[in-house]
């Protein structure tokens, strides 16, 4: 395996010539670039542009090619990216934030090679998340955003995560399945798994981890076979026990092993029963925030050491989840909440849909690319605990319904152990959620409506959560609610934008949940400041609602989570 991570040639294209002109064989560079990183923080005059623009790099592989594929992995290339090697197209991938492999072998050569990445993000309406959205009698939107995205995050393009080279054997393991049972204190696991063109091979499944050690040996059938382990007195997965197996899955043939994988398996079960969500049987309040890929100078990526910071604050006020607002996030992210136990609500990048007829087709299209890559890459994940399908789609219209469906069918189709939801603004008029498993709304009461008034928002935000469940009855997540302050920004008695107001807000929402028992998670939107598009409503540019400022600093509210996630009540 080979990192292409770092500096790269970087061309911006204003007049769409590249193409025309053969950039694809290699372009005069305009400046450097560094990778991964959007582009739009790294230079002045590239802040607000969108594309298109050339990216190349020269690389060598003098590893062997024999019985062997090598392919190149994009994490993510935002929004629509196309790519070629020594002058040959490879192929194109659309939308940002899930990961792309092309296969390299017959056109890879030992020494200087020339990869070139063409890359742009317009915003656009029949695109997901769309952008440039038409103002229209029932889709409220545009929030008149510079540049128009239809969303409220800043439209950061570019190849925002790594680029890898890697091979693997002809004959390969091509997907592994890991799903885990509970029977008492025995866990179950089964490993299912794919090979290609692996004849009269068998596959071995190991499992290690705390003293427990044991081996399976499945002969493969017509491509794929599963095996079964049981594990006596098991560790169970949890935020308060991150546990963690070893697994091993070679592919075996007369006595050798021709490929292999290896996995971090958690054992763990996760449950709807009636208002509860149940984690290995037990019920579990969900305390946590949505956040952003969002970091100075990088845009669209955080860099580990600001990773690993996120990590620290969210373990230092108490949360125990998160939701991937408004996009699958990296695989390192995904790792680290295995790892360290954070229970997450995978999200695709569907942000802001809406269901007018022209483009719905190809809306539909590409989110159920997002919602099968989404669930390939993370299905393995122990951290993982449910999909979310969209946030905050426009969905009075009918056609939402047989969108959400659709949708809902396929994520079930993939993975049969997971809750499937989304993240809806309307409530009640969601009705979407009579069909999935459990109901998340987005609350601003004492923000965007009753502005400054909380004694007015609490109540209504009282009755507002009462209908929802009356209506539904599902357990019932309020994945956002918040206020921007504006971080060293005070007044007393609070007033909006100080830090004391987005505190006292903050509070007195939590304090109401906590009172309603079929509340089973509180996420506050954000964990940390974060970029926008302009807006009169956005100062700086800037999204305020972070407890957290843009460099990580804790404002009021996060010595305010602290003390109410760390203590026995804020712990139910
Ligand atoms: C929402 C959106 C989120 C916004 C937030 C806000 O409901 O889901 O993307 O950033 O409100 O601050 O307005």
């Amino acid at each position: 395996m080979r990192h292409l991570s770092g500096k790269w040639d970087f061309r911006p294209d204003p007049q769409n010539q590249g193409t025309r002109k053969r950039w694809f064989r290699g372009f005069t560079k305009d400046r450097a670039i560094t990778i991964p990183a959007s582009w739009n923080e790294q230079y002045k005059d590239l802040r607000d542009y969108l594309g298109p623009a050339w990216y190349q790099t020269r690389f060598d592989w003098p590893g062997s090619h024999q019985n062997k594929g090598i392919f190149i992995r994009f994490g993510s290339v935002n929004y629509l990216a196309q790519v070629w090697l020594n002058g040959f197209k490879l192929g194109q991938h659309e939308g940002g934030h899930l990961p792309f492999v092309l296969e390299v072998t017959r056109l890879i050569k030992k020494k200087g090679n020339l990869l070139v990445v063409r890359a742009e993000g317009f915003l656009k309406p029949d695109r997901v998340p769309p952008g440039n959205v038409p103002p229209g009698p029932l889709d409220s939107f545009n929030n008149n955003f510079n540049p128009p995205a239809s969303f409220d995050f800043f439209p950061f393009c570019g190849i925002q995560r790594p680029v890898i080279l890697f091979s693997v054997p002809n004959e390969s393991i091509q997907d592994v399945t890991v799903t885990t049972e509970i029977s008492g204190n025995t866990g179950l696991v089964q490993v299912k798994s794919l090979a290609t063109n692996a004849k009269d091979s068998a596959l071995r499944v190991s499992l290690e981890g705390f003293g427990f050690k044991a081996t399976r040996e499945v002969p493969i059938q017509s491509g794929g076979c599963t095996a079964f382990l049981k594990i006596p007195k098991a560790k169970f997965w949890a935020p308060s026990s991150p546990h963690l197996y070893q697994l091993k899955v070679e592919l075996r043939r007369a006595d050798k092993t021709i490929d292999q994988i290896k996995l971090l398996v958690g054992i763990r079960t996760i449950k709807i029963n009636k208002n509860k969500i149940l984690l290995n049987g037990k019920p579990i309040f969900l305390k946590g925030f949505g956040r952003h890929e969002d970091f100075p100078g990088k845009g669209r990526n955080l860099p580990p050491s600001a990773l690993a910071k996120d990590y620290r604050n969210m373990r230092w006020v108490g949360a125990n989840s998160f939701r991937t607002t408004h996009y699958p996030y990296s695989d390192e992210d995904m790792a680290m909440a295995d790892r360290l136990g954070f229970l997450v609500i995978d999200e695709t990048p569907a942000v802001g849909l809406f269901f007018k007829k022209e483009g719905l087709a190809r809306r539909l299209k590409l989110c159920r690319q997002f919602t099968k890559e989404m669930i390939d890459r993370d299905k393995n994940h122990p951290s993982v605990v449910m999909w979310s399908l969209a946030n905050e789609p426009h969905s009075k219209r009918a056609a939402a319904q047989g969108f959400f469906k659709n949708l809902a069918q396929l994520a079930r189709s993939l993975d049969q152990t997971r809750p499937v939801t989304l993240v809806s603004y309307l409530g009640t008029s969601e009705n979407s959620f009579r069909f999935l498993d459990l109901v998340c709304v987005n609350r601003y009461f004492g923000w965007y409506t009753e502005p400054g008034d909380l004694d007015k928002a609490i109540p209504r935000l009282s009755r507002d959560l009462d209908a929802i469940h009356r209506k539904f009855k599902k357990p019932l997540l309020v994945t956002e609610f918040g206020a921007d302050a504006i971080p060293g920004s005070h007044a007393n008695p609070p007033i909006m934008f100080s830090e004391e107001y987005q505190e006292a807000m903050i509070s007195r929402y939590i304090e109401l949940m906590n009172k309603k028992p079929y509340i089973a998670g509180t996420h506050v939107w954000n964990l940390c400041d974060f970029r926008t598009a302009q807006a009169t409503h956005r100062p700086n540019s800037m999204n305020y609602k972070g407890v957290f400022t843009r460099d990580r600093r804790p404002k009021l509210a996060a010595h305010l989570l602290r003390r109410l996630w760390k203590t026995k009540r804020g712990n139910r």
